[in-house]
C-alpha cells in the first residue's frame, strides 16, 4: 500500500482553509465537526508525494448529542441540533408520514411548516436529519491502479431494514472529463444494470475534476478544478444503504437542472421542492406523474455557462427529489450506487461524455425521416390502401404507411386477420413498389390462451421457456389486448433468439420494414397478475417511490416475478429497452440493413437501439407546448429519434391545431401523425385546402431540410451530438437561452419558432446574438399550387444582440432562420409529385451559405431540379 492511512495528525491548516471557505455555502455546518480528507495529487501538492490530507475543523470535539445506539427503530434522544434552514432541510420520513415522536424517535428534528399558506404538493420536510444524524465512516482509504478504494461503515442503523453496514467504494478517474464511484456491499453481489459500460484500466493522467473525502459522515466531494466550484457534495444529507432504500444527496451549483426523464414540464426542472417519479408506466402524459421511460441522468447549467451532468445508473424504481437550497436526492429502491459525473464543461460535452458512457444513437434509415402516417383504425388493407392513395392525390409526401393492434388476428403478434388483412402481404408489397416502406405495431404480451397447437409464439415460447415466471415457476399470466398473455423475458438469451424466430418468420410472410413496440414498460390490465401476487418484501417495500396507483404493481407485473437476470422488481424500468435491443437484433437479422424500431418505454442507453414516440398525448394546445421540451430532452438523453404524435392521440383534433403541430411536427426528429380508435379522422387531407397547403409547406421545408437531418443524425451517431437542440446547447454562455424551451434547434444552424397557442399569427422567438436570416422568404406558392393568403411580409434577416423578437406567423408559417456563418445541404422537394419520397428524390447538392437561400430551391418544381446556392 503505497498511501498512509490514518493520515499524519499534523493539521494542514492550509488545506483546511482552503477546503472549509470554498465550500462553507454547501457544506454548512455539517463540516463543524467532520474530517475532509483530500487525496494529495488532487490538490496540486505534488511535492510530498503518495499522502492523504486531513482537515480538522475547530469545533470538532463537540459531536453534539449522540443518538443511542441500537438496532432499527430504537427510540433516541430528540437532537438538538435543529437549527438548519428549511431549503436545506433533508427529509427524515421519506416513506410515511409521521409525528413527533415518531420523528424524534429517529434521531431527528421536527418542525412543523406553517399550515397557512397552504403548502403545495411537497414542501419542506417536518421531519429532517440533524447534521449529527449517524451516517456511514470512511475507512481504509488507499489508491488503486484506477483511483481509490475505501471502506465504508456504519454503527447506527437507520429507519429502515436490512442496512448494510459494511461498504466498499470504489472510486475510478475514469477519463479527464469522466469520474466513476460505486459503493456496494462487499459480502454479498446485488442487482447492477446490466448495461454495458465503458471499463478502464489506468486514472486518467489528467482531469478537470478533484476528488475529495469527507471521513465522518462520510461524503465526496467534487470540484471542477478550473475554478474550485464544488459540483457534487454528498455530505449534505446521510447516506443510506439498507436492502431496500439506497440515499445519496447532493448540493447542486446552480438551480439550472434539466434531465431526469421522462415527465412533462418544462425543459428546465424546478427546484423549488420537486419529486420526479422513476418506474416506467402506461399512462397519458400529464405533469408530476411517472410515465414510460426512466433516464437517471441530469445536466446542471452552472454560472458562466459550464455545465456538468451526473448519472446514477441504477434502475430500480425511485424518486429524484430537488429542494430549493439547491440540492438533490437520489431514492432507489435498491441494485447499487454506481455514480458518473461529466464535466464537460460545454454543455455539449457533457452530453457526449454521458453518451460514451451510455452508447451513441443508432443510425436509422434515411426514410425514417420522412413522414409517416398511422391510426388505430385502419381496419382493413382496402381502408390502409385508401389512405395512402389519399395522401397522393392530395400531394402529400408519404415515406411510411403504418397499422395498429387492426391487422391482427385477435389481436396477438405475428399474425393477421383474414377479415380485412387477407391480402395484407400484397399490400405491404404494394408499398414496396411504390418506393414507400411499412411499419406495424407490436405489442410485448404474448396470447397465452390459444388451444395448444394453434399459436406457435406462445407454444414456441413455452417451449424454449422464454415467459417472466411468477413464484410456482409459471409463466405469469396478465392480461393485455388478446386476453390473458404471458410476458417474454428480454433479458434471457434464448428469449432474444425466440423473438429473432418469430420476427422472422412473420417477415417471410409480411416483408415490413419496422418495428413499432408499444405497451413494454410493461403493459398490464389487471394489477401484478390475474393470480394477483404475493405478499413479500419484493412486492410491498419499506419505501415506495411516487408511483401513480401507490404501489409498484399498478398497471404491471408483480414485482417479484422472475427473470433470467433478476427479479421484476430490478428489471423493470428495462422492459423497453431490452425489447428494443431484442427487436433492432431482429430487425437486422430479418432484413440485412439498418433497422427501424420506434418504442414507448425507455431507459438509458435506449438511443443506442430505437427511437421514441411520447405516447398517449391529448390533441390539446397544452400537449402541443409540452411535446417541445420532451423531444429536447429525450435529444439530451441520446434518443434523438423522438417525436409526439402530430395532432395529438387521444381526442378529437381541430384544423388549426393540427396545422401548427403539423408545422411544429416537421422539425421533430421522429415525425408521424397518428389518432387514436375513437378519434375524428386527421390525416393531413381531411382539412380544408387552406390547411392542407399550410401542411404541404411545411412538409416541403421539411423534405428540403431531410439531407441536413440526415447529417445531424449521422454526427449523432458517430460523434454523440444531438439532432433537435434546446438553444442553451449552442449558446451556454447566454444564460437568457437556458430556459427556452418553446424553440428548438437542428443542429448548430436552423433556429425554429413555432406557434404553440391556439388564435395567433404571431410569435415570439428569442434570437441570440448574432445574424439570424429567414429562410423562407420565397412566397407561399412555392410550396403548393394555390396562392397564398394575404399576410405581412416577412423581415428578411435579424440582428440580435439577443433579444426576444416578435414575428409574423400566419397560419401557413413556421418561423425558421438560418444562423449566419453556417452552412446546410438542402435536396428538391417533390412534394407534389407523383411518387413523393425522401428515397425518391435525389440528394442535393445545394448548399446554402450565409442565408443565401435562392428561391428556386425550395420551390423546385421536379424531383430532378438542381437547386444551386
Ligand atoms: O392501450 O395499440 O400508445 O399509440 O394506438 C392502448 C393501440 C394501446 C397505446 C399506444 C397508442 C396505440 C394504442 N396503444
Amino acid at each position: 500500500m503505497d498511501v498512509r492511512w490514518p493520515p499524519s495528525s499534523r493539521p494542514l491548516l492550509g488545506v483546511c482553509t482552503f477546503v472549509c471557505l470554498a465550500s462553507a455555502a454547501f457544506l454548512g455546518h455539517v463540516l463543524l465537526h467532520d474530517f475532509l480528507v483530500v487525496p494529495q495529487e488532487q490538490r496540486g501538492f505534488s511535492q510530498v508525494p503518495e499522502e492523504l490530507y486531513r482537515a480538522r475543523q475547530q469545533g470538532a470535539s463537540d459531536p453534539g448529542p449522540q443518538p443511542t445506539p441500537g438496532h432499527h427503530g430504537s427510540p433516541r434522544a430528540a437532537p438538538t441540533q435543529c437549527d438548519v434552514p428549511p431549503n436545506s432541510r433533508f427529509d427524515c420520513a421519506p416513506d410515511k408520514a409521521i409525528t413527533q415522536e415518531q420523528c424524534e424517535a429517529r434521531g431527528c428534528c421536527y418542525r412543523p411548516a406553517s399550515q397557512w399558506p397552504q403548502v403545495p404538493r411537497m414542501g419542506q420536510p417536518w421531519c429532517f436529519f440533524p447534521p449529527s444524524y449517524p451516517s456511514y465512516k470512511l475507512e481504509n482509504l488507499t489508491t488503486t491502479e484506477t483511483g481509490y478504494t475505501a471502506t465504508l461503515t456504519r454503527n447506527t442503523p437507520t429507519f429502515f431494514p436490512k442496512d448494510i453496514l459494511t461498504l466498499r467504494l470504489d472510486v475510478l478517474l475514469e477519463t479527464e472529463g469522466r469520474l466513476h464511484f460505486t459503493i456496494k456491499d462487499p459480502a454479498n453481489r446485488r442487482y447492477e444494470v446490466p448495461l454495458e459500460t465503458p471499463r478502464v484500466h489506468s486514472r486518467a493522467s489528467s482531469t478537470l475534476y478533484s476528488v475529495e473525502f469527507q471521513e465522518e459522515p462520510f461524503g465526496v466531494v467534487v470540484r471542477r478544478k478550473l475554478d474550485g466550484r464544488v459540483l457534487l457534495n454528498t455530505t449534505v444529507a446521510p447516506l443510506f444503504f439498507a436492502d431496500q432504500f439506497l440515499q445519496l444527496s447532493t448540493s447542486l451549483p446552480s438551480q439550472h437542472i434539466t434531465g431526469l426523464a421522462e415527465h412533462l414540464g418544462s425543459l428546465m426542472l424546478s427546484t423549488n421542492w420537486t419529486k420526479i417519479t422513476l418506474w416506467n408506466r402506461d399512462i397519458a402524459p400529464s405533469p408530476n406523474v411517472n410515465l414510460y421511460g426512466s433516464h437517471p441522468f441530469y445536466l446542471v447549467l452552472e454560472d458562466g455557462g459550464s455545465a456538468h451532468g451526473v448519472f446514477l445508473l441504477n434502475s430500480n424504481a425511485m424518486d429524484v427529489v430537488l429542494q430549493p437550497s439547491p440540492a438533490l436526492s437520489w431514492r432507489s429502491t435498491g441494485g447499487i450506487l454506481d455514480v458518473y459525473i461529466f464535466l464537460g464543461p460545454e454543455p455539449k460535452s457533457v452530453v457526449q461524455q454521458y453518451l460514451e458512457v451510455v452508447g451513441y444513437p443508432f443510425m436509422p434509415p434515411y426514410w425514417g425521416l420522412g413522414f409517416h402516417l398511422c391510426r388505430w383504425g385502419y381496419s382493413s388493407t382496402t381502408i390502409t390502401r385508401q389512405v395512402v392513395e389519399n395522401m397522393t392525390r392530395a400531394r402529400f409526401p408519404l415515406d411510411t404507411q403504418w397499422n395498429d393492434l387492426d391487422y391482427m388476428d385477435a389481436k396477438r403478434d405475428f399474425t393477421f386477420n383474414e377479415d380485412g388483412f387477407r391480402d395484407f402481404p400484397a399490400m405491404v408489397q404494394e408499398l414496396h413498389q411504390d418506393g414507400r416502406r411499412y411499419v406495424m405495431i407490436v405489442d410485448p404480451a404474448i396470447s397465452s390462451s390459444s388451444p395448444p397447437g394453434s399459436y406457435r409464439p406462445y407454444d414456441e415460447g413455452l417451449r424454449r421457456r422464454v415467459f417472466i415466471t411468477n413464484e410456482t415457476g409459471q409463466p405469469l399470466i396478465g392480461k393485455v389486448w388478446p386476453g390473458l398473455t404471458a410476458f417474454p423475458d428480454f433479458t434471457s438469451p434464448e428469449a432474444l433468439d425466440w423473438w429473432q424466430d418469430m420476427v422472422s418468420e412473420f417477415h417471410a410472410q409480411v416483408p415490413f420494414d419496422g418495428m413499432w413496440i408499444d405497451m413494454n414498460e410493461p403493459s398490464n390490465f389487471v394489477k401484478g397478475s390475474v393470480d394477483g401476487c404475493p405478499d413479500s418484501d419484493l412486492e410491498n417495500p419499506p419505501y415506495v417511490p411516487g408511483v401513480v396507483g401507490g404501489t409498484l404493481r399498478a398497471a404491471t407485473l408483480c414485482a417479484s416475478s422472475r427473470q433470467f437476470l433478476s427479479t421484476h422488481y430490478d428489471l423493470h424500468n428495462l422492459y423497453g429497452l431490452t425489447e428494443a435491443l431484442a427487436s433492432h437484433r431482429a430487425l437486422v437479422r430479418a432484413r440485412g440493413t439498418r433497422p427501424f424500431v420506434i418504442s414507448r418505454s425507455t431507459f438509458a442507453g435506449h438511443g443506442r437501439y430505437a427511437g421514441h414516440w411520447t405516447g398517449d398525448v391529448w390533441s390539446s394546445w397544452e400537449q402541443l407546448s409540452y411535446s417541445l421540451p420532451e423531444i429536447l430532452l429525450f435529444n439530451l438523453l441520446g434518443v434523438p429519434l423522438v417525436g409526439a404524435d402530430i395532432c395529438g392521440f387521444l381526442g378529437n383534433t381541430s384544423e388549426e391545431l393540427c396545422v401548427r403541430w403539423t408545422q411544429l411536427g416537421a422539425f421533430y426528429p421522429f415525425m408521424r401523425n397518428h389518432n387514436d380508435l375513437n378519434s375524428l379522422p386527421q390525416e393531413p387531407y381531411r382539412f380544408s385546402e387552406t390547411a392542407q397547403e399550410a401542411m404541404r409547406k411545411a412538409l416541403a421545408l421539411r423534405y428540403a431540410l431531410l439531407p441536413y437531418l440526415y447529417l445531424l443524425f449521422h454526427r449523432a451517431h458517430v460523434l454523440g451530438e444531438t439532432v433537435a437542440r434546446p438553444l442553451f446547447l449552442e449558446f451556454p454562455e447566454d444564460p437568457r437561452t437556458w430556459t427556452v424551451d418553446h424553440q428548438l434547434l437542428w443542429g448548430a444552424a436552423l433556429l425554429i419558432t413555432p406557434v404553440l397557442e391556439a388564435g395567433k399569427v404571431q410569435v415570439t422567438g428569442y434570437f441570440p446574438p448574432g445574424t439570424w436570416y429567414n429562410l423562407q422568404t420565397v412566397p407561399g406558392e412555392a410550396f403548393g399550387s394555390l396562392p397564398p393568403p394575404p399576410r405581412p411580409p416577412l423581415t428578411p434577416a435579424i440582428h440580435s444582440k439577443g433579444q426576444w423578437v416578435t414575428l409574423p406567423a400566419p397560419l401557413d408559417t413556421i418561423n425558421l432562420h438560418l444562423r449566419a456563418g453556417h452552412i446546410i445541404p438542402l435536396q428538391g422537394v417533390c412534394i407534389g409529385q407523383s411518387e413523393p419520397s425522401a428515397v425518391g428524390c435525389p440528394v442535393d447538392p445545394a448548399f446554402l451559405q450565409h442565408g443565401a437561400v435562392p428561391a428556386q430551391c425550395l420551390s423546385c418544381p421536379d424531383c430532378g431540379c438542381l437547386c444551386q446556392a
